[in-house]
């Protein structure tokens, strides 16, 4: 088979809600992957960041493997010899007291959102159904009815009304609209990412997200941080809250929590907040299955033991300037931080941001663009300074050609 034939038969058999890069990726080995000819390239997406920890981490892969013949899953019915290590580790990891295991990114957010509203009516008073979330503009939390019912991106959200009400709209990185948002006693929570990754890399002024907090603390309204793509060292901290030395009342995590191996999202809170949630009110099949258990111990191990959040500030630094040195006026602005950054591209004619893609693509390097113009470059964690600086010198000259 061609590549051609493998792109036309996901066109034939796969719905049409996505638009690929055309490249069939066949093997994946740390911050590289390959095609089905066997073409190697840079992976400068690393599965949005999910594969933080570089493509099939033989640790990680080889906990999924010995769990997966030993119990796979016995649903939340019955306890497990893997759930309870697996909690211990995970709370006592980021701090928190408790941790309510789910899959996907969207259904830790979800769990996020439902937690909110209890803890709103349970702990704050707010009268039944009545409770408020405050979330900003250029959002992106997933693709669930009521999270995209929180977008004000109609790419999202268009043509999937009726939407979920008590969501209060307000411009990320502007402190006064939080402030005015606050007044409303039936407030519960605040949602935001730490850095907006969809709109493109959008890195708030310095001081936001403390400011925020503080703000939350005052008007009692939990401050909720989506840090399913942010978080796990890929910002060059653990958090990227921890950047503002800000800790989150409710934290959600997902993607790199398995380093890209199964849906793995979780989300944590203390005791105040997480035990409004009674048996019976939220669960899932599959969330906190045995090898899940595993595999995320296993990531987050990786993390620690590589030291990928130190690798992560250094080498976006190192990254950054090297990308600051290309000769274009094709370069609107670089931004980001530790190895979460984005190009803005001028369009010239009918140039955009795919088409730079494609011209990486056939230099030996993957990105994916965002809204037309914008490049997103997030290689995975365990990447070294020689390679970011050859994938930089690819780019360079990828762009200084067009
Ligand atoms: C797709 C973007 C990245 C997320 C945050 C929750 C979720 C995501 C902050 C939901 C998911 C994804 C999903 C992916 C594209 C992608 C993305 F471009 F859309 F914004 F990463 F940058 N919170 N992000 O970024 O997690 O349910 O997908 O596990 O194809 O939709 P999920």
């Amino acid at each position: 088979m061609k590549p051609i034939d493998y792109i036309n038969r996901e066109d034939l058999y796969g719905a049409h809600n996505y638009h690929p890069l055309p490249v069939v990726l066949d093997r994946g080995e740390g911050v590289f992957v390959w095609d089905v000819e066997g073409k190697r390239y840079y992976d400068f997406l690393s599965a949005y960041s999910a594969v933080n920890q570089g493509h099939c981490h033989p640790k990680i892969i080889n906990a999924l493997v010995q769990q997966a013949q030993k119990l796979t899953l016995t649903s939340r019915a019955f306890y497990n010899s893997t759930l309870g290590e697996y909690e211990e580790y995970v709370t006592k990891y980021f701090g928190y007291d408790k941790v309510l295991p789910m899959n996907s990114g969207a259904e830790g957010d979800e769990t996020a959102l439902k937690l909110c509203r209890k803890w709103g009516y349970v702990k704050k008073g707010i009268a039944e159904n009545q409770a408020k979330i405050i979330v900003c503009n250029g959002n992106f939390h997933g693709r669930t009815i009521t999270i995209v019912s929180m977008s004000n991106d109609p790419e999202s959200f268009g043509g999937f009304g009726p939407f979920t009400p008590g969501f209060i709209k307000i411009p990320y990185n502007d402190i006064p609209s939080l402030e005015k948002a606050l007044e409303d006693p039936t407030v519960a929570g605040f949602l935001v990412e730490p850095i907006q990754g969809e709109a493109g890399v959008f890195v708030p002024d310095e001081g936001y997200l403390k400011k925020a907090f503080d703000l939350c603390k005052a008007k009692n309204v939990l401050f909720i941080a989506d840090e399913v793509q942010t978080g796990i060292a890929r910002t060059g901290k653990l958090l990227a809250c921890d950047h503002e030395k800000v800790r989150p009342d409710i934290l959600i995590l997902g993607k790199a929590l398995s380093g890209g191996v199964m849906p793995i999202s979780a989300v944590l809170a203390d005791d105040d907040i997480m035990l409004t949630i009674k048996p019976g009110e939220h669960g899932s099949t599959f969330g906190g299955n045995p090898i899940a258990a595993k595999v995320a111990i296993a990531a987050l191990g990786v993390i620690k033991d590589e030291k990928l959040a130190e690798n992560a500030e250094r080498l976006g630094k190192i990254f950054r300037a090297e990308l600051k040195t290309i000769k274009s006026d094709r370069i609107e602005l670089i931004r980001g931080k530790g190895l979460l950054n984005a190009v803005i591209i001028k369009p010239k004619g009918n140039q955009t941001a795919w088409d730079v893609c494609l011209a990486l693509k056939d230099n030996g390097l993957l990105a994916k663009p965002t809204h037309d113009h914008i490049i997103r470059f997030a290689p995975p964690l365990v990447i070294t300074e020689a390679q970011i600086k050859e994938a930089a010198g690819i780019i360079k000259k990828t762009i200084e050609n067009m």
